[in-house]
């Protein structure tokens, strides 16, 4: 491109006046114009001055789409200035034609800091301070963000701009992207789920304490986990001769698979009973004290993982378990989602006891907040302080060379905040 950015001016006449003051409907409209042209939204802002119009902006990545609506004219302007070359302007134009109704439209494209006429900052100080390296110049034309978003918070990764993978299951939606800071990144239904390079904090963290706690674990059951990562952790103990993973979504299986082969290092173990199908059956049919450890490795609880996040989906899990048994599982971040978080670790006091659930706190910087926790439930009593081994533990860390898991990490993973010991006694 010979320019930085495209503006283009809008005029749109003839609006029915009930839509120019329609402060939601004109949200909607802006949002759909930017996803319309592919933009990646950051944020929006609208406000209605009532009894007048609507002013409003949409935030993309890409740069802003705004406007101000008169209603009592009829009349809408526009504003969309997109960088780059990904966003086409004119697609934000054509569909808020549609959404505002209007009887005609008129605008205008401006190109905006035309390259011939820019010149670098004379200070060569401050022109090396925020000139693009060399070495990077050909990525900066792509800017392409992953963003997980609630209401109120987001993460964005950036990445290649390439879709490593994108499927729909009959579940959920999986993706895989390239990030530049976390490498392979797995996306299912818009949420991480874990990325190459912070994969082994949760991984090894699900995994490993249970094993080193319980005395003599022997079989494994992994609910959910399909990306491989925890059953890769669990088949480092030579004392495991069985794990079972039961993964609904075969697609996450193979996006792993594809894309990540050293988080699914391990489909191909003979000590790995891989089953395709839906956990909440298969802890029902299961028999009793059938498992030494179980790993409940789910999404969030929505979507497909929902009944993984039940009373009687937990019940069913204590039953499976061999009487000095241990249940782990991703129990949300304390943080960011307070009530599930508080509530199911009052459902698993209901069901174990309340000595016998402890609360482990872990980094994963890709995750919402980055704090997040796992449950450790045992059904016999074996408690993860005082029942492992720290010789037997700094051993074996050594010896599989584990990036986050140690003797001190085993340890300090259960000492709690105040501000988690508040929600978890409320
Ligand atoms: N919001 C993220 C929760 C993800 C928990 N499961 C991750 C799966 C990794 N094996």
């Amino acid at each position: 491109m010979n320019q930085l950015g495209r503006h283009i001016i809008v005029e749109y006449y003839d609006c029915p006046a009930e839509i120019l003051s329609d402060v939601t409907h004109i949200e909607q409209a802006m949002i759909q114009a930017a996803r319309d042209a592919d933009a990646t939204i950051i944020n929006s802002t609208f406000h209605h001055f009532s009894p007048f119009g609507v002013s409003g902006v949409v935030v993309i990545q890409e740069s802003h789409l705004a406007i101000h609506s008169w209603p009592e004219f009829g009349y809408a302007a526009v504003d969309v200035f997109t960088c780059g070359d990904q966003v086409d302007p004119w697609l934000c134009y054509q569909s808020l034609l549609k959404s505002l109704q209007a009887g005609h439209g008129s605008a205008m494209e401006m190109g905006r800091g035309q390259r011939s006429l820019l010149k670098p900052v004379e200070d060569a100080e401050v022109r090396e301070q925020y000139q693009t390296p060399e070495s990077v110049k050909a990525i900066q034309t792509r800017n392409i963000w992953f963003t997980e978003r609630d209401d109120d918070i987001a993460l964005s990764l950036r990445h290649t701009g390439e879709v490593l993978y994108r499927a729909q299951s009959p579940y959920q939606k999986v993706e895989v992207f390239d990030t530049y800071a976390y490498g392979k990144l797995l996306v299912l239904d818009g949420k991480v789920m874990t990325t190459d390079q912070d994969e082994y904090v949760y991984h090894e963290m699900i995994s490993h304490p249970a094993l080193m706690s319980h005395p003599n674990p022997k079989r494994v059951l992994v609910i959910g986990g399909g990306d491989g990562g925890a059953t890769r952790e669990i088949l480092r103990h030579d004392c495991v001769e069985k794990v079972v993973m039961v993964e609904i979504d075969q697609l996450v299986i193979d996006a792993s698979i594809e894309h990540l082969p050293q988080i699914a290092s391990q489909f191909g173990n003979p000590r790995l009973e891989l089953r395709v199908e839906d956990g909440i059956d298969y802890v029902e049919q299961a028999p009793d004290a059938s498992f030494d450890v179980i790993l409940i490795d789910s999404t969030d609880p929505i979507g497909p993982a929902e009944g993984l996040f039940t009373e009687s989906f937990y019940r069913q899990v204590h039953r499976l378990l061999t009487p000095q048994g241990i249940m782990m599982v991703q129990s949300e971040s304390p943080r960011f989602n307070v009530q599930v978080f508080q509530e199911i670790y009052s459902c698993f006091r209901g069901i174990f006891g309340a000595q016998s659930v402890h609360c482990m706190l872990i980094s994963v910087p890709t995750y919402p907040s980055g704090s997040w926790s796992l449950a450790y439930c045992s059904k016999g009593g074996v408690h993860p302080l005082r029942d492992f081994d720290v010789e037997k533990t700094a051993a074996f860390s050594a010896k599989e060379k584990l990036k986050y898991y140690n003797e001190e990490i085993h340890s300090a993973a259960f000492a709690l905040p105040n501000y988690v010991k508040t929600l978890l006694s409320a």
